[in-house]
């Protein structure tokens, strides 16, 4: 599903790198204009190399530390003429092999070499109706988030840095706080674009997003577990599929230890099995009894044996189980 978006923007991305790589973000180690530069595409599992001079033969390698060979992977490019924004541009595609995060790319035309790590970028949700985008990075680290319009017209970028476990989310409903990033953004099935983060040598790693909705709860569909499942109003979880006794069962028992003590998520597993059980069984009041009694549990032990933010959802979560049914 990544490859799909990632295709499917790639064209255009070449835009958004373009001027995001030169104009925009205002850097210390901002690419001039000009100057040669290439991007690891890590979610579309290409490397492209933009503004080499027309003519030139591309030389990349990439090697991943974590193996014995060296490199991992060697490809050329004759860097074609190209029209577009005055700038050329090549893709490299990697056929068997797999971009990840710490490999090492270099990329030379025999005159000019530049380097790059990739980095530690993915999105993980994209919600049309909040307007925000989540996803992680190496704890502490820049980010970067940019959205566009399928036009490629009107877009806004974001700066901001990923939290102490490398998480980070970025509410588009609100203008961006530096100069330059433009004003609000209203995410709708057409939006696109990338989070990235930049390296020491005008390289740079790439990971798209698009708010394509085919089902139109909100989630979009490379984030959406039931893609094709409208869960809009169930779905506690913000998982994209409706919420189930099931499913109440999963997320439970997924919880850490410092949301859920290890003997209340115990006790409350088998309340949860049981709802199952009666359900399965067609009895719905003997379930519904059963959820209750659940949320009963869950809010006497608030802030004590189960934090706030895990009660809130397995509440809520419950409380979709029982109006559904
Ligand atoms: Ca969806
Ligand atoms: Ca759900
Ligand atoms: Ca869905």
């Amino acid at each position: 599903m990544i490859t799909k978006i990632a295709d499917r923007v790639f064209c255009i991305l070449f835009l958004s790198a373009f001027v995001l790589g030169m104009v925009l973000i205002p850097s210390t180690n901002a690419v001039a204009q000009g100057s040669p530069w290439f991007a690891a595409h890590l979610s579309g599992n290409h490397v492209a190399a933009y503004n080499w001079p027309v003519g030139a033969i591309l030389t990349l390698t990439i090697d991943d530390p974590n193996t014995p060979g060296f490199p991992d992977f060697v490809g050329t490019e004759i860097v074609p003429e190209s029209d577009l924004y005055g700038g050329t541009w090549i893709n490299f595609e990697l056929p068997g092999f797999e971009l990840r995060p710490g490999q090492y790319m270099t990329i030379t035309d025999g005159f000019t070499t530049r380097t790059h790590t990739v980095k530690t970028v993915i999105v993980t949700s994209v919600d049309l109706l909040a307007d925000t985008i989540s996803g992680e990075a190496e704890p502490n680290s820049d980010v970067g988030v940019n959205a566009h319009y399928e036009s490629g017209g009107h877009y806004v970028y974001r700066n901001f840095v990923a939290d102490v476990n490398g998480n980070w989310m970025i509410d588009l409903s609100i203008s961006g706080p530096n100069e330059g990033e433009g004003p609000t953004y209203d995410i709708v099935a057409e939006s696109w674009g990338t989070a990235f983060q930049r390296g020491e040598d005008e390289g740079i790693t790439y990971y798209a997003w698009s708010g394509n909705d085919t089902d139109g709860d909100s989630i979009a569909d490379d984030f959406d577990n039931c893609p094709n499942e409208n869960a809009f109003g169930y779905d506690a979880d913000e998982d994209g599929c409706i919420d189930t006794a099931s499913g109440l069962e999963t997320l439970l028992q997924n919880m850490p230890a410092d949301e859920v003590a290890t003997n209340m998520k115990k006790s409350l597993l088998a309340v949860v099995k049981n709802a199952t059980k009666s359900l399965n069984k067609g009895n719905v009041t003997a379930a519904i009894k059963q959820l209750e009694a659940f949320i009963l549990r869950i809010e006497a032990q608030r802030g004590k044996k189960i934090s706030e933010l895990a009660a809130d959802l397995l509440i809520a979560y419950a409380q979709n189980v029982i109006m559904l049914r």
